[in-house]
């Protein structure tokens, strides 16, 4: 356990404030005050049944995708399971066309066709938005291994939930990158839950990072409700896949604020536990560092948030006045035939 303790103190310690500039804590703070109210409005949209089908939110885990993008560099690939509003409007994706896609409108970021789960922008190199529990692994190898083949210095960053690591397609995807030094970053937002159920409940492995040990895999537990932790593990983890060292597993130890999904009383947990992760909001804790040092008023972040609020709200005119697609194009970008035989006519 000894060991353990240590390495978790390594991960809080990469919190150094001093490191970031003033530009990148707003960035930060702007960045993931969209994710939040975008998301806290989808929520809203649910309820009166403008959204429908399923809707997972990511309230609470944004720091785990604003660090990650604040470290890279553009060209680097994301890929993540059905969690997945956040992950593009972190990387430039238009705000407006993930709400269209959330209404189900011709004009959503994957013509409609998508919905909630299945989110792709490959302009800006988000690669889904994928249903299946631990489906996306195997193909976020995939996506480092066409980078390594092709010769770039791009990586990708594979974020899955806690849950998927007890599928067998983790354990494959990690021997194949390990033993072919692919440049992938596994992160697995560990939430605490898959569903309703707790990482205790479903393993002896609790401390997910240690997994990558049986892969000899650089792996470390980091505090993902630090945004300041979460860049600082990317970018060791970017330079060591850069440098043709391959892999890095990181256990992002983060927490939902909202049920699974829309339909979840989230029963599972004390309202102890709630206010325990709450009292470490990712956002506030960035809002307090920009105040105490000096880079920002309250009256300046106000404004950036009333900006944010009528961004959102703009989303959500433009997903009203947007068209449902026309059944014609059920089929089209879905397969590779273009003739598939169930085309309507
Ligand atoms: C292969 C497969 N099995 C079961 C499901 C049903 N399912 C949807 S989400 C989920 C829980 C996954 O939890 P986790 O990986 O921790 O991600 P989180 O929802 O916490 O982000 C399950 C079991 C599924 N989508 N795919
Ligand atoms: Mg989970």
């Amino acid at each position: 356990m000894a060991t353990t303790k240590s390495k978790e103190e390594k991960g809080a310690s990469k919190g150094t404030k001093d490191k970031f500039s003033k530009e990148t804590y707003l960035e930060w703070f702007e960045g993931m005050l969209l994710m939040r109210k975008f998301e806290e409005k989808a929520g809203q949209l649910y309820g009166q049944q403008k959204i429908r089908g399923f809707c997972h939110l990511y309230i609470g885990q944004e720091a785990c995708v604003a660090g990650a993008v604040s470290a890279l560099k553009r060209g680097d690939k994301y890929i993540t399971a059905y969690r997945d509003h956040a992950h593009p409007i972190a990387l430039g994706s238009d705000p407006k066309a993930i709400m269209a896609e959330l209404y189900g409108k011709e004009t959503g970021i994957s013509k409609g066709k998508g919905g909630s789960m299945h989110m792709f922008d490959k302009e800006n190199n988000f690669f889904g938005g994928h249903g299946i529990v631990g489906g996306q692994i195997p193909l976020g190898v995939g996506i480092a291994f066409a980078e390594k083949y092709q010769g770039t210095d791009k990586l990708c960053v594979c974020y899955m939930g806690d849950g998927a690591v007890r599928q067998g397609a983790f354990h494959e995807a990690l021997n194949l990158a390990m033993t072919y030094k692919l440049p992938v970053i596994f992160a697995i937002e560990n939430n605490g839950y898959a569903m309703g159920t707790s990482v205790k409940r479903t393993s002896n492995v609790t401390e997910l990072y240690k997994l990558g040990a049986a892969y000899d895999m650089p792996s470390e537990p980091v505090d993902a409700m630090s945004v300041e932790a979460v860049h600082n593990a990317m970018e060791e983890a970017a330079e060591r896949a850069r440098k043709g060292d391959g892999p890095t597993l990181l256990e992002l130890r983060t927490y939902r604020y909202k049920g699974h999904s829309m339909s979840d009383p989230a029963k599972y947990r004390t309202k102890e536990e709630l206010a325990e992760y709450k009292s470490k909001d990712p956002i506030e804790q960035v809002r307090q560092t920009i105040l105490e040092r000096g880079f920002a008023t309250e009256e300046d972040l106000t404004k950036i948030s009333d900006k944010v609020k009528e961004q959102v709200a703009e989303c959500v005119q433009f997903a009203e006045e947007s068209e449902f697609p026309d059944p014609s194009e059920a089929f089209k970008d879905v397969y590779a035939d273009e003739d598939y035989p169930y085309i309507m006519d």
